[in-house]
């Protein structure tokens, strides 16, 4: 375990600590929170390191060894963070990527400050190749003054209002990246302990980095100045590397750790571009900026747009900053 000097922090040591720094008057309801996101993830970890079993299991007649109805996992995913989350007693209400609707928990008042927004497993095609994916989550206070029953009024928030941030990305190990607003902090899940250990305090994305990170198949759809960024990317003067997985959790935990930049451009058939602005553009954009990186809509900062639908999607400019300067510098 690099960085730590032999200190063995739980994510739960770190955020009660981290808390006692900076909000010393924090209930530790956020981290209770937070605990039940652990928790979720554990459990999902455990499912994805299984899923080729259970496909090869269940692919027979849907009906797996067990005699259980095979799901898909991205289903079990979203019903294990329901689980470990709603009933934590301080969240309201959750949005996730699966469900057409909000889910209300409980009135948005008293104990139930807190609105949940997630990607339950982000990239799950993947799985059936053992390509990483990833859960992705976004933490929303409600919104003092406003009537518990404006239900959309509290969700949709622009993302600098996020209180908290993070991901999990399930790759050759399980590593959960997040902010409350004082630096991006990463722990690793010790299976043998069943803990995440911190492993990167305090992450700095690097300033610059030459890679860039995009499905070039589209590259005909993209506008006229991401078609040039591309040329120049690849131009002996640039000689860039392109690094593209596939999964946004992955392709994005790189970019944090070894800089660069990923786009999501719009292109013809996505105008408003691919990617969810609640559940997948916002929390990434807010420890990248943490992490003193940027992200870009291509015309606005990320975390300042204003939604207006549940799942809206928003094009995705992430990275280092001055790695994102140059491709705005093309738009
Ligand atoms: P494309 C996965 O399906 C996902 O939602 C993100 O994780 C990923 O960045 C993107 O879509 C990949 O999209 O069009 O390149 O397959």
């Amino acid at each position: 375990m690099s960085g730590t000097r032999g200190k063995l922090l739980t994510i739960q040591q770190h955020i009660i600590e981290r808390q006692k720094l900076h909000h010393p008057d924090a209930s530790g309801e956020f981290s209770w929170l937070l605990s039940g996101i652990t928790l979720a993830t554990k459990v999902i970890a455990d499912h994805v390191r299984r899923a080729g079993l259970h496909d090869v299991l269940g692919s027979a007649d849907q009906i797996n060894v067990q005699g259980e109805e095979v799901q898909k996992l991205d289903l079990i995913a979203n019903e294990t963070i329901m689980a470990c989350l709603g009933y934590r007693g301080n969240v309201g209400i959750m949005v996730s990527e699966e469900d057409d609707k909000p889910t209300i928990i409980q009135e948005l008042n008293g104990a139930a400050k807190y609105i949940v927004l997630f990607d339950p497993l982000d990239g799950s095609s993947n799985i059936d190749v053992n390509v990483s994916i990833g859960t992705i989550f976004s933490i929303l206070h409600r919104v003092e003054g406003v009537d518990s029953s404006k239900v959309m009024d509290h969700i949709l928030q622009p993302g600098y209002k996020q209180i908290a941030a993070g991901y999990v990305v399930y790759g050759s190990s399980t590593v959960m990246a997040y902010t409350t607003g004082d630096g991006v902090h990463m722990f690793t899940l010790d299976p043998s302990i069943g803990a995440y250990c911190l492993s990167h305090e305090s992450v700095r994305m690097p300033e610059t980095g030459k890679t860039y990170s995009v499905n070039e198949a589209y590259r005909s759809q993209f506008p006229q100045g991401i078609q040039e960024y591309l040329e120049w990317a690849k131009s002996e003067e640039a000689a860039y590397s392109l690094r593209y997985i596939g999964s946004l959790v992955a392709d994005f935990h790189r970019t944090l750790l070894r800089g660069g930049v990923f786009l999501y451009p719009p292109t013809t058939k996505t105008p408003g571009g691919k990617l969810r602005l609640l559940y997948e553009a916002n929390p990434m954009a807010m420890l990248a900026e943490q992490a003193g990186g940027a992200a870009s809509d291509g015309k606005m900062r990320i975390l300042d747009k204003v939604p207006t639908a549940l799942h809206e999607r928003t094009p995705l400019i992430i990275g280092s900053r001055s790695e994102v300067d140059r491709v705005l510098s093309y738009l």
